[in-house]
């Protein structure tokens, strides 16, 4: 060994912090950004928290990372997140693949109406050949996809009625996320939907100005819409669902050594699985104690039949056709075999 290299071992164990100084005149930033659009103590917010955690302990401080949520780094415009971190304005991000499908058609597969069932088929793809195809698509795209995490199923709430069927949907104004796939199945639906961010969904559903929106239970909690956005009223319908993703731009992962890289990665996938684990809380059979906690709140909580989810399939299958051929027939083929073959016992 070198006589620097023994040095700086030296140094390295006895004064960490000087080593990651070391190495950040190596060219390491001092911070490294990490976009979220929620923060904690939504699920989504704790995974970045985690990942910041971990990598700092697994990097041993050579990696510090600082979680901007509100999507702030883009002026809290979620849609343009992903487009910055090409850019490289954000370092790192998690996430949901509803807000990056402006950019990345395919990821609108997640929000094809009833496409998955249950958690299972969540798994069956981000697990399985369509989540790697999913990341090969993001790694031609100037960033590094590390793992998958998960926002939820997407429930349906509003503040004036119980909803069990398309017909009762009629009018209603429901906050929509990202990309025009909602606005195609929420008008199949009969309803109004109208595109804005969390930012401005919260003060408008406050206000009245919309009636209604869709997110997963965890986020409908935490943000207590049952009492700040007078959502009394949900439908369970699970009609879709949004994994999240952990990346990194492309050229930040260059800078860094191997060493460091698989410290990065591993992480991610450790914070990803604690991240779904803790979105799927109290949302498992036999009680989902989570729907019982809402209900405590005032919440008048429709479970859909299957014949009533059926209507529901039945007004949005032509989007779900339309779309189909925007995100790619084979890869939503390859999706609805994915999915299949889960179900077999
Ligand atoms: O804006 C939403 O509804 C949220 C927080 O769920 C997403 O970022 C997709």
């Amino acid at each position: 060994m070198k006589k620097l290299s023994v040095l700086l071992l030296a140094v390295a164990m006895v004064a960490p912090g000087i080593a990651a100084q070391i190495s950040q005149a190596a060219g390491y930033k001092q911070e490294y950004k990490l976009s979220t659009v929620l923060g904690k103590p939504f699920p989504w917010g704790n995974a970045g928290e985690r990942w910041a955690e971990l990598v700092r302990e697994k990097t041993a401080g050579r990696i510090n990372i600082k979680m901007y949520p509100g999507a702030s780094l883009v002026g809290g415009d979620q849609t343009k997140e992903f487009t910055s971190i090409r850019q490289g304005a954000i370092d790192l991000a998690i996430g949901s693949t509803i807000n990056w499908s402006p950019q990345v058609q395919e990821l609108n597969l997640f929000s094809m109406p009833f496409l998955m069932p249950d958690y299972k088929a969540i798994d069956a793809l981000t697990k399985g050949q369509v989540g790697d195809e999913l990341f090969k698509i993001l790694a031609s795209k100037d960033v590094v996809p590390l793992a998958w995490g998960e926002n939820g199923f997407r429930e349906l709430s509003n503040s004036k009625r119980a909803i069990r069927s398309p017909e009762d949907l009629k009018g209603l104004k429901i906050r929509v996320v990202g990309s025009p796939l909602f606005l195609d199945s929420f008008t199949a639906l009969g309803a109004n939907p109208t595109q804005m961010s969390w930012a401005d969904a919260v003060p408008a559903l406050s206000s009245g100005a919309v009636d209604g929106q869709e997110n997963p239970l965890t986020v409908f909690m935490a943000a207590k819409l049952y009492s700040a956005a007078n959502q009394k009223f949900l439908t369970l319908w699970g009609y879709v669902a949004d994994p999240l993703i952990f990346v990194v731009n492309k050229e930040v992962w260059e800078s860094w050594s191997a060493e460091d890289q698989a410290a990065v990665k591993e992480a991610a996938e450790q914070a990803g699985e604690e991240c779904i684990a803790e979105a799927r809380q109290g949302l498992l059979p036999p009680d989902y104690p989570l729907i019982s906690e809402i209900e405590g709140h005032g919440v008048t909580v429709v479970t859909l039949s299957e014949a009533h989810k059926a209507e529901f399939k039945a007004a949005t299958r032509p989007v779900y056709e339309k779309w189909a051929e925007e995100i790619g027939p084979e890869l939503v083929k390859k999706a609805e075999e994915s999915i299949a073959a889960s179900r077999q016992p």
